[in-house]
């Protein structure tokens, strides 16, 4: 053992491994390289652990010296370390900050939002009108009895209506309802002999067609009005007030004789078109007029069957087509469009 150029040198060694350690420490720019001297200085073989490890081969009386020394340079070490992390930590935060600083004036993500349906559009807008001149909304089954959805409606056994060709039927007697009118008797008979029945009723009705005109299944919304003295005047006031709400102050209508079996008399309804104001283009084919609605004073009979005195009482009854409302106010011009949920049609409104 060559041990005297051992015990001579320590204090050097030590001093070189301070040294570099320090210089080490100073040139530090991450916590990465910082735990790269912290391994190579204290780790388990760092030269500072390797060096106190050494210490038995030096003689016993001189130990206790090299010892505090070689502590000292050890806790000087680490308190360099620490005090070095401490200063990057803050360093490598403030870069971070830098870094991720977030600009709020940048235009956010777009985000995908749904909208209401065209048609609903329009139903709303509907039931709002009447909803406002005190009409109640009533809805009811799409199931009906061929008791509700034709005798009580004064339509009589034979008429086309009621033909397999023209219905769905569920069962003998039962069907699809072909209008929304059996709720208005449901609701007059719910009702009877309460007045005012002011009521409008908005729901899903089937018919057997299908073209681009006519769909097995489409929208119906009615109205129904019945108290004592009700005559043609409250009905014509009623429906213009209607088309000046949907299609502003200049709209005017203008009733036709037509025939219903509930209704006597019994009209359809033109309001002024709302492309040309009257004057003849494409959508009204020349004529100035749109036919919007079907309506009429309401038949005795329906009013019996409603359980109401048609001695006693009158009433008024309106029907329209949402989708037909809404074809005007978009300009669509395919009817099964607003059932086919294809969204390059739906995203156009
Ligand atoms: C149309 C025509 C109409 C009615 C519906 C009705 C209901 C009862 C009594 C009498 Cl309970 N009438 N509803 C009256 C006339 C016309 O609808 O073109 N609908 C799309």
């Amino acid at each position: 053992m060559d041990e005297p150029t051992v015990r001579t040198g320590w204090r050097e060694e030590l001093e070189r491994a301070r040294r570099e350690a320090l210089a080490a420490i100073a040139r530090a720019t991450s916590t990465a390289e910082l735990e790269e001297v912290r391994v190579a200085a204290l780790g388990r073989k760092g030269a500072i652990t390797a060096f106190l490890r050494s210490l038995s081969q030096y003689p016993p009386e001189e130990r206790p010296q090299i010892g505090r020394v070689a502590n000292a340079v050890r806790d000087e070490v680490e308190a360099a370390l620490d005090a070095a992390a401490e200063r990057i930590g803050q360093e490598e935060e403030a870069r971070r900050l830098l870094e991720e600083t977030v600009d709020v004036t940048l235009p956010g993500t777009p985000v995908a939002t749904g909208h209401a349906h065209p048609l609903n559009t329009v139903i709303r807008e509907i039931e709002d009108i009447f909803l406002s001149m005190g009409f109640e909304l009533a809805e009811g089954p799409e199931i009906e009895t061929d008791a509700y959805n034709f005798e009580a409606l004064n339509i009589p056994k034979g008429h086309p209506a009621r033909d397999m060709q023209d219905s769905f039927y569920m069962n003998e007697g039962i069907l699809l309802r072909t209008h929304t009118s059996p709720m208005q008797v449901r609701f007059m008979q719910s009702r009877a002999p309460d007045l005012p029945v002011r009521m409008i009723t908005v729901g899903r009705v089937y018919r057997r067609d299908d073209d681009a005109t006519h769909s097995p299944m489409f929208t119906q919304v009615e109205g129904l009005l019945v108290d004592r003295g009700v005559h043609l005047g409250h009905l014509k006031w009623t429906l213009e007030e209607f088309a000046r709400r949907v299609y502003g102050e200049g709209a005017r209508i203008r009733l036709r004789p037509s025939y219903f079996p509930f209704t006597e008399p019994s009209m359809e309804v033109d309001v002024s078109c709302t492309i040309c104001g009257g004057g003849g283009c494409r959508t009204c084919k020349g004529t100035g007029w749109l036919e919007i609605l079907g309506a009429g004073m309401v038949h005795p009979r329906v009013i019996r069957n409603g359980g109401y005195d048609p001695d006693e009482v009158s009433g008024f009854a309106f029907g329209m087509g949402p989708e037909r409302i809404a074809m005007l106010k978009y300009g669509i011009d395919d009817l099964r469009l607003f059932f086919q949920n294809d969204l390059r049609f739906l995203e156009q409104f």
